[in-house]
């Protein structure tokens, strides 16, 4: 990068964080992306006079509300809960809502933003939002998450329809939750429609889509293993955490002859020599779903697996590693021990799973290295295909489901090298992907003049 080009960065990030103080999360995702596109914006002199980073960078608007629920002792509880709908320019806002103790406006605005430039690399018409609540799910009764899920959406139904806004599941929110908020959205609004996605199959839900991030993460390994002549057939695979996301990886991995040994959550992590295989696999989608239950419960039922406490699986030699559990849980050492450990793939299954000297350090060792807003497009891919099949009428079978994600994930990989592809024949996957994303969201900005 040019220095005028880095004095350029420089000065617009001093910028951002003046204007948004005390949110890392944030401008850590936005540097990400300021690096990959100010050159481009530079040579560009359309983009300069729209002032298309500054635009792109500020929410059109984010909602903060109260929700106010009774637990099962009678006791009034308050949560705090957002919705930022970040851009809009190429389709209705889109994007998944977080329960999580640790939800704040930084980690939301950061993910909201990021979904704008994964939701474009799709291709499908969709804007990026996200939105969540400070709320623990963790200890709560079936009972009182249902209180909480309709209680929120007394206030959300009023910001999001299907041509305006359409939530989806994240950490904490699966079909569960999306259920409850549908049937209040439902109620309140007196309306059947595609406003949310991840629904239950008996009331307008897709097909595949349960599985979809985690699938899809593994295509997209497949697509960057291919370019370079090998394959995920007798990989072995290193798999932070358990949920949605994780175990469907593993699922997809397994199916394609990878073997994945390690599995996470927040309290540590297993290593299974032997490879989770789908007989564990099964009792591990019972365990952390219907039980939600630790995932240490692994080790004392499987002998030759070790349960490691407080730790992260990055240590453990693997081919692939595919972080699946929350944002910068690859510090700069992880990165380290996988590149010294000669990991061939490492694609993010979760949003941001590297920190930014993680980011450098795999980059310049020649990993094939997927971001997040590419490597994980496959939920909200399968999102997108849900509210078509809403908005038809007609549910399809999961074998078109699939089918269209794999192309899609294919189609967003080959953007990525079309965008990415350095003098030395490697790609550089996070240039690419927000390249890519950019120019369209960008170049709809510049149609609609000042708006
Ligand atoms: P789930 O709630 O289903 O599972 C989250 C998993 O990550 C759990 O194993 C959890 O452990 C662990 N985890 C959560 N927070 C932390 C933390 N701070 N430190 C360590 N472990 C943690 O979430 P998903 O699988 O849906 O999401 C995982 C990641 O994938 C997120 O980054 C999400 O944004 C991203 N993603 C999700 C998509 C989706 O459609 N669901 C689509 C694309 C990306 P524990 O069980 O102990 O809580
Ligand atoms: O991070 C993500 O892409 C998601 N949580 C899925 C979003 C969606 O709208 O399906």
């Amino acid at each position: 990068m040019s220095d005028a080009a880095r004095v350029v960065i420089e000065r617009f990030m001093r910028g951002l964080v003046r204007r948004n103080p005390e949110e890392p999360e944030f401008h850590q995702a936005v540097r990400g992306v300021a690096e990959s596109i100010t050159p481009y914006i530079l040579d560009n002199q359309g983009y300069r006079h729209a002032q298309i980073a500054e635009r792109l960078t500020e929410p059109d608007r984010i909602i903060i509300f109260r929700v106010s629920w009774e637990d099962d002792r009678g006791n009034v509880r308050a949560n705090r809960a957002w919705r930022v709908q970040f851009n809009n320019s190429i389709g209705p806002y889109k994007g998944g809502l977080r329960f999580h103790p640790d939800c704040n406006l930084s980690v939301l605005k950061f993910l909201a933003f990021e979904q704008v430039f994964k939701n474009s690399l799709t291709g499908l018409p969709l804007g990026g939002a996200k939105g969540g609540a400070n709320f623990n799910p963790k200890g709560k009764s079936e009972s009182e998450v249902m209180r909480f899920c309709h209680s929120l959406m007394v206030e959300m139904y009023r910001h999001i329809g299907d041509d305006i806004d359409v939530p989806a599941g994240d950490v904490g929110v699966g079909q569960r939750e999306i259920s409850f908020m549908f049937g209040q959205y439902k109620r309140l609004a007196n309306r059947f429609e595609g406003v949310l996605t991840g629904k239950g199959i008996s009331h307008g839900g897709s097909l595949v889509h349960t599985e979809s991030a985690g699938y899809g993460v593994v295509y997209f390994t497949q697509n960057m293993l291919e370019r370079v002549g090998r394959e995920i057939e007798g990989m072995t695979c290193s798999v932070s955490g358990s949920g949605n996301v994780a175990l469907y990886a593993i699922e997809k991995l397994t199916q394609l002859g990878g073997k994945a040994v390690t599995v996470s959550d927040s309290t540590g992590f297993i290593h299974d020599p032997d490879g989770i295989d789908a007989d564990k696999l099964e009792w591990l989608k019972e365990l952390k779903g219907a039980r939600r239950g630790r995932i240490e419960e692994y080790a004392q039922r499987y002998d030759r697996a070790t349960f490691h406490s407080g730790k992260r699986p990055w240590a453990v030699s693997v081919d692939i590693a595919l972080p699946c559990a929350t944002h910068n849980e690859i510090a700069d050492e992880d990165a380290r021990s996988l590149v010294a450990n000669d990991v061939l793939a490492i694609a993010e299954g979760s949003n941001m799973s590297c920190a930014p000297r993680a980011v450098h350090r795999l980059i310049d060792a020649r990993t094939l290295y997927g971001p997040g807003k590419a490597a994980n497009a496959g939920g909200v891919i399968a999102s997108g295909l849900e509210q078509s099949q809403n908005a038809q009428r007609m549910p399809w079978t999961r074998e078109e489901v699939d089918t269209r994600l794999r192309s899609i994930m294919r189609t967003i990989h080959a953007k990525c090298v079309a965008h990415g592809e350095q003098p030395d024949g490697s790609v550089n996957y996070v240039v690419g992907a927000n390249l890519a994303a950019f120019v369209k969201v960008a170049d709809a900005m510049v149609a609609y003049g000042a708006v």
